[in-house]
C-alpha cells in the first residue's frame, strides 16, 4: 500500500493526530449532493464549529483535484457547496479513477470511512447513511455505505437511516455483515426525520464513554469493520410521520416513473422530499446533523483517553 502520496492531511488535523487529540470526520456528499446552496455550505461550517466546541478538531472530506483530502478549508467547503451536484458523487468504485485522473469527488459515507480510515481519524459523523432500497429483490439496490461499514474500522455516528429505504432489510444486511446496531438512548432504530421507526437495535448505549469504550474494544480485538450508531433527532425537531411518509411515498413513486436508478436515486429522493415538505425536512436535517456532530466530538474525546 502506498495511499500516503494521494492524501493530504490538513496540517491542524494531522497535528491532533500525532497529538493524540480528538479528530472527527465529516462527510462531502451531504454538502454537495444532500442539500441545497447556501444551507449546505452553512450547515457544513455550523457542524465545525460544534465540533470544535465539543472540544474536537473537524476534518470534512472530499476528493479536490485528484488529491484525497482529510480536512478542508473554509473555501474549499464552499467550492463543493457552490458546485454541488456537479461535483462526482464518489464511492469506493470511484476513488482510484478519479485519483487517477485528477478530478474532484465528493464523498459518500463510504469513501468518507475509506479516506479518514487512511488518515487515522476513527470518528465520523453524518446525517444519515445508504442502505438497502425498497425494491431491492428485484433492482439490487444496496448501497456500498454496508459493505464499507462491514469492512472498515471507523465509527459512524448518524440519525439512522430514512424511510426512502427498507429498514428491515438494511438491518438484515448489517446483522449478515456483522456490523453492530447501537442505538443512542434510545432502543429503536431512528429513521432519520422521526426517532421511531418500529425496529430495534442490537444494543443500547448512554454515553459517549461507553461508545469510545466499546469501539475500543472492537479495535483491540482486530475486528474489521465499523460500528453503527444511530442516534435520534432531537424531538423538538422530529417531523411528523404522516407528514414525512407521504412525501417519501410520492417521491418513491415520480424516482419509479421517471426510471432513475444507480447513484442518482439516493440524491434525487433526497431532493424530492425536501421540496415536497417545502424545507420542513431541511430545517430537521440540519438539525440532526448538529446533534450527531456534538455526539460524535465527545466520543471523539472519550476515545483518546481510553
Ligand atoms: N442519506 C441521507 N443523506 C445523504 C446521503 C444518504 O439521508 O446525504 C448520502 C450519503 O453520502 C450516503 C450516500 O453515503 O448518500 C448513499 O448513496 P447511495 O444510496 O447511492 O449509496
Ligand atoms: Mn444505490
Amino acid at each position: 500500500m502506498n495511499y500516503e502520496k494521494y492524501l493530504d492531511v490538513k496540517p491542524e488535523v494531522a497535528e491532533a493526530l500525532a497529538a493524540g487529540k480528538p479528530v472527527v470526520a465529516l462527510e462531502s456528499t451531504i454538502i454537495s449532493h444532500g442539500m441545497p446552496y447556501p444551507q449546505n455550505v452553512e450547515t457544513a461550517l455550523n457542524v465545525e464549529k460544534i465540533i470544535r466546541e465539543n472540544g474536537a478538531v473537524p476534518a470534512t472530506i472530499a476528493i479536490i483535484g485528484g488529491r484525497l483530502k482529510a480536512g478542508l478549508t473554509p473555501e474549499e467547503i464552499e467550492y463543493f457547496g457552490k458546485k454541488g451536484t456537479a461535483i462526482r458523487k464518489a464511492s469506493r468504485r470511484d476513488l482510484a479513477v478519479l485519483c487517477a485522473r485528477g478530478e474532484d469527488g465528493a464523498t459518500t459515507v463510504t469513501t468518507t470511512m475509506m479516506i479518514a480510515h487512511m488518515a487515522g481519524i476513527s470518528i465520523f459523523a453524518t446525517g444519515g447513511i445508504g442502505g438497502v432500497h425498497r425494491g431491492a429483490e428485484t433492482t439490487m439496490d444496496i448501497s456500498a455505505d454496508l459493505e464499507e461499514l462491514a469492512q472498515t474500522p471507523v465509527m459512524v455516528i448518524c440519525a439512522g437511516a430514512k424511510s426512502i429505504l427498507d429498514l428491515g432489510l438494511t438491518l438484515e444486511y448489517l446483522e449478515t455483515k456483522g456490523v453492530p446496531v447501537i442505538g443512542y438512548g434510545t432502543e429503536e432504530l431512528p429513521a432519520f426525520y422521526t426517532r421511531r421507526s418500529g425496529f430495534g437495535v442490537d444494543y443500547r448505549v448512554d454515553s459517549p464513554q461507553e461508545l469510545a469504550k466499546t469501539f475500543r474494544v472492537s479495535k483491540d480485538l482486530g475486528l474489521r469493520g465499523g460500528m453503527l450508531v444511530t442516534n435520534p433527532i432531537p424531538e423538538e425537531y422530529a417531523m411528523p410521520l404522516e407528514t414525512i411518509n407521504a412525501a417519501i411515498d410520492q417521491a418513491i413513486a415520480e424516482c419509479n416513473a421517471k426510471g432513475i436508478h444507480g447513484k442518482e436515486t439516493t440524491p434525487f429522493l433526497l431532493a424530492r422530499v425536501a421540496e415536497i415538505t417545502g424545507g420542513d425536512s431541511l430545517a430537521s436535517n440540519i438539525r440532526l446533523v448538529y446533534n450527531n456532530a456534538a455526539l460524535a466530538a465527545k466520543t471523539a474525546a472519550a476515545f483518546c483517553q481510553m
